[in-house]
C-alpha cells in the first residue's frame, strides 16, 4: 500500500514490536540538556566501589573490548527512536576486577548532572559507555566524547559527558529524580514521574 512508510508501517505491521505506551516515533534526534554543555579539558572515566577505584584515559578506554549495540531508545518526553546503532564499552567490562556488594549506583557527568540506577540495571549486558553513534564519533550535544547508554530505561538515565560511576550502599536520587522524575524509569511500565 502506498503511503505507509516509516513509523506507520512499523505500527501497522503486527510482526514488529510495539512502542512502549504513550510513546511516538521520532525520526530526528532531539537534544535535551539541562544547562550549558560542559567544557571538558582532560577526559577521564572513573569507577568507584567500596573495594577500590579505577580510571581510564581516553586511550585506555578505547583499548577495552568494544561492543556494537543496535536498539530502540525512549525519552520520557514521549519520543522513541528505533534501531539506533552505537559502539562502546559494556559497563560489565568496567566493573571487572572491582567487585561490589552495593546495589545502587550514581552516574556523574562533566558539568554536574547525575542520575541514579540500581546496579542490576547497569550490569548483565544492559548498559554501555558509548562513543560512537551511527558510525560517527558521538557529537558533543549528544554527550560526546562518551555517554552512559542504558537503553532499556528512559533516556534521562543515559548520562551525557559521563565522568564516572560510583556504587552506593543506599539509593540516592540524581538530578531529574530529585525534580520528580521516577526513581527507576522503565518505559514499558510508564515509570515517568514519581
Ligand atoms: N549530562 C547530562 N546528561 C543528560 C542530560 C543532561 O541534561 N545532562 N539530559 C538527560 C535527558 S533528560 C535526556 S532525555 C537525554 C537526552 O539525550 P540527547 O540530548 O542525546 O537526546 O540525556 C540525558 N542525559
Ligand atoms: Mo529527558
Amino acid at each position: 500500500m502506498v503511503g505507509f512508510t516509516g513509523f506507520a508501517s512499523r505500527r501497522v505491521d503486527p510482526s514488529l514490536p510495539p512502542l512502549p505506551p504513550g510513546q511516538h516515533f521520532e525520526r530526528g534526534f532531539p537534544v535535551l540538556t539541562a544547562g550549558p554543555d560542559p567544557n571538558i579539558k582532560v577526559w577521564e572515566l572513573q569507577l568507584a566501589t567500596e573495594t577500590g577505584q579505577r580510571s581510564w584515559s581516553w586511550e585506555d578506554f578505547l583499548a577495552l573490548p568494544q561492543e556494537d549495540v543496535t536498539t530502540d531508545i525512549h525519552c520520557v518526553t514521549s519520543w522513541s527512536k528505533l534501531g539506533t546503532h552505537w559502539r562502546g564499552v559494556s559497563v560489565d567490562t568496567l566493573f571487572e576486577g572491582l567487585p561490589t556488594e552495593h546495589r545502587y549506583a550514581l552516574a556523574r557527568s562533566y558539568g554536574g548532572y547525575t542520575t541514579n540506577l540500581p546496579l542490576e540495571d547497569l550490569l548483565g549486558g544492559k548498559a554501555w559507555v558509548v562513543h560512537t553513534f551511527e558510525g560517527a564519533p558521538l557529537s558533543s550535544e549528544h554527550g560526546g566524547p562518551a555517554r552512559l547508554f542504558v537503553p532499556h530505561l528512559y533516556f534521562w538515565k543515559s548520562a551525557k559527558w559521563l565522568q564516572g560511576i560510583q556504587t552506593m550502599a543506599t539509593d540516592r536520587p540524581g538530578f531529574w529524580e530529585n525534580y520528580g522524575y521516577h526513581n527507576h524509569g522503565d518505559p514499558w511500565k510508564e515509570e515517568r514521574y514519581s
